[in-house]
């Protein structure tokens, strides 16, 4: 069973310098996947994504499209909003940094910070002068020692951005002083904080290692949340981007009816890129705010493209909206989560994505539902078929049915290294193979002819595993699971995962079958 009734999920927010591409998807897709599955799961769901529109590369990238920085914002968070309605995202609120109520709740956690003092007692925000390295692309300040000087003599950061050096007056943030309270935050406050395994034990030899105050206002530039009473200075924008989280919530009300019920975070899921901001940053600055840190943040990997990274200058960005065009929302859906383990870095190619469209959809999952449905329209009176006496090969198959969604949730929801979307996804394909294997082995043709009762047992048996299935796999493939489940003649208001408890009615009128997977077929195979 959940251990909460409430569930608060986010995605990071995104920087609306570009067009979204496969990356900002996924990230977000495995956030849809979570939500729905606790919605249906019966909890109460918060699901938050959105746009990061402040700080000097969205500036400069506006400069560069000749635009006013709020016009170009606009423009391009709405790429975002389109892609996540071309995703079938279920997200309950879609932030923009640029919103008056985020201005608001940055000032506020700003004051909050300032207002409280350090666990050794010393102010946790003062003034000084920033002289050192920052690389725009990333946002992010390096120690010397970080970078790494290239053929061209320029230096980079470890991400390869390019960094420069900058000397400003600025306010800083004491997070040398949170460096005990962190180390013991990760190893006894809340070890599951960091997932996976990898990244945890990364952020821990990075804290240990010490840490320095950290500059949180510019002055350089103007496109950013004022900071409090400290004209020219606009806040640091990842201090002023981790504080959606909240602001989306209602913070800093203290009455806020949402932040009272929903906070802390339950999890932000977030690509490798940002883990030390989300798991150094963020909670020491909720702490210094006083406010709770969130329960879990998952990294996962990166993607490439036909082996190669992703990038602009080499023209090989995987376009979402091109590739649902091509492949179908829901197997892109499947793919992603399917192919490669998350946590982990992973290849797009045509061939392993077309390979999972036509084996494990087309042929297991599709072949599955069309030979019993089919099977049933035409030789069974187009009816959930009348269950005889169970053999023991019926009750064992069920029993895996009935067992299904406890298995998958465990892999989605159980530390240490939830959520496993691959094995869940592997766990249901494992039933769907035995069901396979279980037609062929019971034989309902045959069977028509010789033990028409006996065939019928079997049909039913499998109509079920088909349910349970369809129902599990919603979160992942909501318009093809709500199509099987149609064709399952399975009511709207038995679809959450409560009803798995419930069982198809011998004599229900199904409707007529029709294919969920279309097989993917080359030029060449046509
Ligand atoms: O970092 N493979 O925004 P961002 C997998 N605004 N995931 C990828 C990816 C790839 N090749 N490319 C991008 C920011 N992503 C900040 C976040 S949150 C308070 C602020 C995904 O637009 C991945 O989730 O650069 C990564 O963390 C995120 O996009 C970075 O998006």
């Amino acid at each position: 069973m959940p251990d909460r009734a409430r569930y608060y999920i986010t995605s990071p927010i995104y920087y609306v310098n570009d067009a979204p591409h496969i990356g900002h998807a996924y990230t977000t897709l495995a956030c849809d996947v979570l939500a729905r599955f606790m919605r249906l799961d019966g909890r109460e769901v918060r699901f938050l994504t959105g746009t990061d529109e402040h700080g000097q590369k969205v500036e400069k990238a506006a400069a560069l499209a000749g635009m006013a920085p709020k016009d170009f914002t606009d423009k391009v968070s709405q790429n975002f909003r389109d892609l996540a309605t071309a995703m079938n995202f279920s997200h309950d609120d879609f932030i923009r940094t640029t919103e008056e109520r985020h201005i608001r709740a940055c000032q506020g956690i700003w004051q909050a910070i300032a207002a409280n003092k350090t666990p050794k007692g010393n102010a946790n925000i003062y003034l000084g002068q920033y002289d050192g390295w920052y690389a725009v692309r990333d946002e992010a300040f390096y120690d010397e020692k970080e970078l790494t000087t290239g053929p061209d003599g320029k230096k980079r950061a470890p991400s390869g951005a390019e960094v420069e050096w900058v000397v400003e007056p600025s306010y800083f943030f004491r997070l040398s002083d949170w460096q005990e309270w962190l180390l013991e935050y990760y190893e006894r406050g809340n070890p599951d904080f960091i997932g996976p395994t990898t990244r945890r034990n990364e952020v821990l030899s990075f804290v240990r290692g010490g840490l320095t105050d950290l500059s949180i206002s510019r002055t350089s530039f103007k496109w950013g949340v004022p900071v409090p009473d400290a004209p020219g200075h606009v806040m640091y924008v990842w201090l002023d981007a981790l504080t959606n989280y909240a602001t989306a919530l209602g913070y800093p009300d203290p009455n806020a009816a949402l932040f009272r019920r929903f906070w802390p975070a339950d999890l932000h899921v977030v690509g490798k890129d940002i883990v030390r901001f989300h798991t150094v940053y963020w909670p020491a600055f909720l702490a210094a705010a006083g406010a709770e840190p969130p329960r879990r943040v998952f990294a996962h990997g990166w993607w490439t493209n036909e082996g190669q990274k992703i990038s602009k200058s080499l023209g090989n960005v995987i376009e979402p909206h091109a590739l649902i065009a091509r492949y179908g929302l829901d197997p892109v859906r499947y793919f992603l989560l399917r192919e490669v383990p998350f946590g982990q870095d992973g290849d797009f190619s045509h061939r392993a994505m077309v390979g999972r469209l036509n084996s494990d959809l087309a042929n297991d999952l599709g072949n599955l539902a069309q030979r019993v449905l089919g099977f049933i329209a035409k030789n069974a009176g187009a009816e959930v078929p009348q269950p005889g006496a169970f053999a023991a090969v019926d009750e064992e198959i069920l029993a895996e049915a009935r067992g299904l969604c406890g298995r998958v949730r465990a892999l989605l929801a159980g530390a240490p290294n939830a959520p496993e979307f691959h094995r869940a996804l592997e766990a249901v394909w494992a039933l769907v193979t035995k069901a396979n294997f279980f037609v062929d082995k019971q034989a309902p043709w045959t069977l028509r002819k010789t033990d028409a009762a006996r065939m019928s047992t079997v049909l039913y048996v499998l109509v079920e595993v088909l349910r349970h299935v369809a129902l599990v796999l919603q979160p992942f493939m909501p318009d093809s699971m709500a199509k099987l489940l149609d064709q399952l003649a399975v009511p709207a208001a038995a679809r959450d995962f409560a009803s798995l408890e419930r069982r198809l009615v011998a004599g229900t009128a199904l409707p007529a079958p029709s294919g969920i997977f279309p097989r993917f077929l080359d030029d060449a195979d046509r």
